[in-house]
């Protein structure tokens, strides 16, 4: 089974989008193996975002993840990534399919709602970086054989 970490960033706990956007995922069936609320320092903000260091929009996309709190999620299912990403949409959300959360809720790619993780290790990678073991849940749910087959 694929997992996938999720922040919903700080324009969408500003704005109080976190029920809606939780809706997304929960209806789609992916399960919620860990969540919790953080203020994000600079540094972990710096490491999440490792890769994207030295663009022009690096420094400005840490003093936005770093501006609010942040609800962060480990999201369990089969190709849980792929799901996630098509839940959250494409990166500009001018660009992102109406339908999407970033198609119906944002306009500007610095304020685009939502992080979901782009490969099955980064996404083992960026639970390991946000959430201790300790804090992810194993569980059955009663309904996912009507949504798993
Ligand atoms: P995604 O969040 O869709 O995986 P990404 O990993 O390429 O996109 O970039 C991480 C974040 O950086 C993205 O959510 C918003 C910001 N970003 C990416 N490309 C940008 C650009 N061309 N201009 C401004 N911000 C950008
Ligand atoms: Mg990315």
């Amino acid at each position: 089974m694929e997992r996938t970490l999720i922040i919903i960033k700080p324009d969408g706990v500003e704005r109080n989008l976190i029920g809606p956007i939780i809706t997304r995922f929960e209806q789609r069936g992916l399960k919620i193996i860990g969540m919790k609320l953080v203020r994000v320092s600079d540094e972990l903000a710096r490491k999440h975002y490792a890769i994207h260091e030295g663009k022009p929009f690096f420094e400005p996309l840490i003093a936005y993840i770093t501006s609010a709190p942040v609800v962060v999620m480990a999201l369990e299912g089969p190709q849980a990534i792929q799901a996630a990403r098509n839940t959250i949409g494409a990166t500009k959300p001018v660009e992102a399919a109406p339908g999407s959360i970033r198609g119906d809720f944002g306009m500007m790619v610095g304020r685009n709602l939502v992080h979901g993780s782009d490969s099955v290790e980064n996404g083992e990678a960026e639970i390991a970086l946000w959430f201790a073991e300790s804090e992810l849940v194993s569980y059955e749910r009663v309904l996912d054989r009507w949504i798993l087959e």
